[in-house]
């Protein structure tokens, strides 16, 4: 969807945008707003992005699939640009969607390098009732950003709008159920904003350029949602303090270190 230049400029949809959006993420999973920060912005933060991940695959973690990585985000500028940790229409469509009681505890970006292969088709998040075939609303959305111009050829996430984000399979049928369901190439310019129910499936597929594809992601749960399973973001006391009262309130419960002993590597 293309935002108007109103908006882009206020950081504040028309109410018919967000009820658009609102119900595009109820029904199909997900909602884009194509190009919405500014190309000088997405070429700074994409430069500064790409020395941090040259130094990460010095040392690379173990991954499910083949030159895919997921890195996390160290909360220091121009990654904590209010931009992209407080964006004021992301902040929107997620409370119309979830309501007011939510927490932000994930920062981190997928990458896919030349020669990757693909992800397991997978959801981000476990099911709240996993022994039940019941529709229950979203506790988690994700907000990406992609760096460059996310394309089939640089490998694009793939995404299963087609409800999946209300179905309760495990991974391994997942995997086994995919195969036969529609899916599409999220293609999308930099510095577009997608927002989507972290239920429906995807996955990172073959990036056939030469060039990496990065993509930010940033997670809102409902407050009670169990994400223990994650490290707590670790976020300087000053850039804590100059958040919106709003985005503040989503990262209260992350550790606030002393501006001095964030961050000294990557
Ligand atoms: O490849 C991407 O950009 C997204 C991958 C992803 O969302 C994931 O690994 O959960």
């Amino acid at each position: 969807m293309i935002l108007t230049s109103r908006e882009i400029a206020s950081g504040q949809l028309l109410p018919e945008t967000l009820s658009y959006a609102v119900q595009q993420i109820r029904v199909n999973g997900y909602i884009v707003f194509d190009s919405v920060l500014p190309a000088d912005f997405m070429a700074d933060t994409h430069a500064a992005y790409m020395e941090l991940f040259y130094a990460f695959l010095q040392d690379p973690p173990p991954t499910s699939a083949k030159n895919h990585y997921r890195m996390f985000l160290p909360f220091r500028m121009p990654f904590a640009d209010h931009r992209i940790v407080a964006n004021s229409i992301v902040l929107q469509v997620i409370h119309a969607v979830m309501g007011n009681n939510l927490r932000c505890h994930y920062f981190a970006s997928n990458t896919c390098l030349p020669g990757s292969e693909y992800q397991p088709v997978h959801s981000d998040i476990y099911p709240l009732f996993p022994e039940a075939q019941v529709t229950i609303p979203p506790y988690h959305m994700v907000f990406n950003i992609p760096l460059v111009d996310s394309l089939e050829e640089n490998g694009a996430m793939e995404i299963y709008p087609g409800g999946t984000h209300y179905s309760n399979y495990s991974r391994e049928e997942i995997a086994a159920i995919a195969p036969s369901m529609t899916a599409i190439r999220a293609e999308m310019p930099a510095g577009s904003i997608m927002i989507r129910d972290g239920r429906m499936w995807h996955r990172g597929t073959p990036n056939l350029s030469d060039h990496a594809r990065p993509n930010i992601a940033l997670v809102y749960t409902r407050k009670w949602v169990n994400m223990s399973h994650l490290p707590k973001l670790e976020i300087p006391k000053t850039l804590y303090e100059e958040l919106p009262d709003e985005a503040k309130s989503m990262f209260q419960d992350e550790v606030i270190v002393d501006d001095a002993a964030s961050y000294a590597g990557v």
